[in-house]
């Protein structure tokens, strides 16, 4: 197999303009003449890094005038093996605010009700997808594998193979897509007017990953119920057989683990311990999505006060949420909210010395992020849907010392995977209240033993093993097509 080509909507490099116009200073990876470019690091980067020969195809985030794009292009080509998509600002802006954010994921999260269609947004999700599909058909050699990412692409294998068969028509194309949110049931999923173009434009893969086994089930049952196509509980019978699997990303847990010992972050885990003495700690970390069941976290924190008087003043949630997508109507409306119930249960049962609700809108650093996952006494994640959820993998890998408890959404993929976590429906007031208190009141042993399981399977299925897995699946089935050509 030659290279990876993976193709998500944004590069792993965020690139910006530089407002400097001093042209002595020195040219390196993270500073062309005009713009500036920086690294971002992560899960996802790092185990795809790890497979080896990868090429990483995205948008730049920003739009770069037609003389500039050669110099950003050979930039990011030459230091970090990225191919930048280049978009205008209105179609980047429907696509991707549009159709992406406003429909596909409202929808694919069981929020049909703030889905409006515009045929303007579709028509820019066409163009993008084909401005990309054109870009990877240029960077594509004979023996690339190619890995699409995400609901932002759905077009983009069937785009592929149309770009690719005009310049290369006797390329073998090999194509995996993976869905990174979840694949709702097929009658939340039918009320997309574009339902079929969807499902053609993802089944032009070879192979389609999903978090978990009901997304996969979702998917057979609407390409069965929506296209008639012969589906079987592993693929879909088509021009080829598309084969559908479960393959849940998990962590790198070793980054967590290895950040803990960093000087810097015992200092500030020292610090936290003795502003936190003698209170117990829940931390929730989301970004400020209405996905995340934050009102319903405040609200189940709300009642567990209410009926556990005893323990006002003994314990605080810290949440931080992190702003996103500040261009879209609903998450303005979110953030009006949050802010309300933040204020009314610090009204209910702060004082003077006490404030129960640490709230930050705000993004921090990774050591103060692992600083605060390693002083926590419980992670509350509450969403109402969630693709998998890797803050609940994250905060296991830092607990190695405290063996804090995971208060876990059945909403999220995680929960199907993180056994000896505390399953909660977050829809359900009464039940997570009463979680906040089992947390806290679980013995010793019971909080060992949950953490012992938790720790083995975070540290097992990683992101780099997903990663092989998806690679090594895809060999397979390529060798396999390659040995029925030659019959
Ligand atoms: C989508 C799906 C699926 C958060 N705050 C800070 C910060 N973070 C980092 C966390 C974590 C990441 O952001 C959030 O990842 P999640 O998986 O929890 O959620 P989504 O962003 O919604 O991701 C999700 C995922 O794709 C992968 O397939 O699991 O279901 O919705 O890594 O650590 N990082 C730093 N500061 C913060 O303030 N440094």
């Amino acid at each position: 197999m030659g290279r990876i080509l993976a193709v998500s909507n944004r590069l792993p490099v965020t690139v910006s303009k530089r407002k400097d116009n001093n042209d002595s200073l020195e040219l390196n990876e993270l500073r062309s003449k005009n713009y500036d470019y920086k690294m971002s690091s992560g899960g996802l980067v790092s185990a795809l890094s790890a497979l080896g020969g990868l090429q990483w195809l995205g948008w730049s985030g920003i739009n770069v005038p037609d003389e500039y794009k050669a110099e950003v292009t050979d930039h990011l080509n030459k230091y970090f093996h990225c191919t930048p998509i280049f978009l205008s600002d209105d179609v980047a802006d429907m696509y991707y605010n549009g159709f992406s954010n406003s429909i596909l994921w409202p929808l694919f999260h069981y929020h049909p009700g703030e889905m409006n269609f515009d045929e303007d947004w579709w028509g820019a999700y066409t163009l993008a997808n084909r401005v990309f599909a054109k870009t990877l058909a240029e960077e594509f050699k004979p023996g690339d594998l190619v890995w699409v990412h995400d609901y932002h692409l759905m077009l983009l294998p069937a785009m592929i193979r149309e770009e690719i068969a005009l310049i290369k028509p006797d390329a073998v194309v090999n194509i995996a897509y993976f869905l990174h949110i979840p694949f709702p049931t097929s009658e939340i999923y039918r009320v997309l007017p574009v339902r079929r173009e969807i499902l053609l434009g993802v089944l032009q893969s070879d192979l389609i990953g999903f978090h978990t086994y009901d997304y996969v089930r979702h998917f057979l049952s609407s390409v069965s119920a929506l296209l008639q196509l012969e589906t079987t509980p592993v693929g879909v019978k088509f021009d080829r057989f598309v084969s559908c699997g479960v393959f849940p990303l998990g962590t790198d847990p070793e980054r967590f683990i290895d950040g803990l010992k960093k000087p810097e972050v015992v200092q500030r885990i020292d610090h936290l311990k003795k502003r936190f003495e003698g209170v117990k700690v829940f931390i929730g970390v989301d970004r400020l999505d209405y996905i995340k069941g934050i009102p319903n976290k405040l609200s189940g924190f709300d009642m567990f006060l209410e009926k556990n008087p005893e323990w006002i003043g003994k314990c605080v949630l810290i949440q931080l949420a992190v702003p996103s997508r500040q261009d879209v109507e609903e998450y303005q409306n979110l953030r009006t909210v949050v802010n309300e119930l933040v204020g009314r249960v610090n009204g209910k049962y702060g004082s003077a010395e006490f404030t129960p609700v640490h709230f930050m809108h705000r993004s921090v650093d990774f050591n103060e992020l692992i600083a605060l996952y390693a002083v926590s006494d419980v992670c509350v994640v509450s969403s109402t849907r969630d693709g998998m959820n890797l803050v609940s993998y994250e905060y296991i890998a830092c607990q190695q010392e405290r063996h804090g408890q995971l208060i876990l959404s059945e909403f999220t993929g995680a929960s199907q995977s993180l056994n000896g976590s505390i399953i909660v429906n977050p829809w359900d007031m009464e039940e997570l209240s009463n979680a906040f208190l089992q947390s806290l009141t679980l013995s010793e042993e019971k909080k060992l033993q949950n953490h012992n399981l938790l720790f083995k399977y975070v540290m097992k299925f990683t992101t780099k093993y997903w990663g092989k897995n998806i690679v090594d699946e895809m060999e397979r089935i390529a060798e396999e097509r390659k040995k029925q050509k030659e019959h």
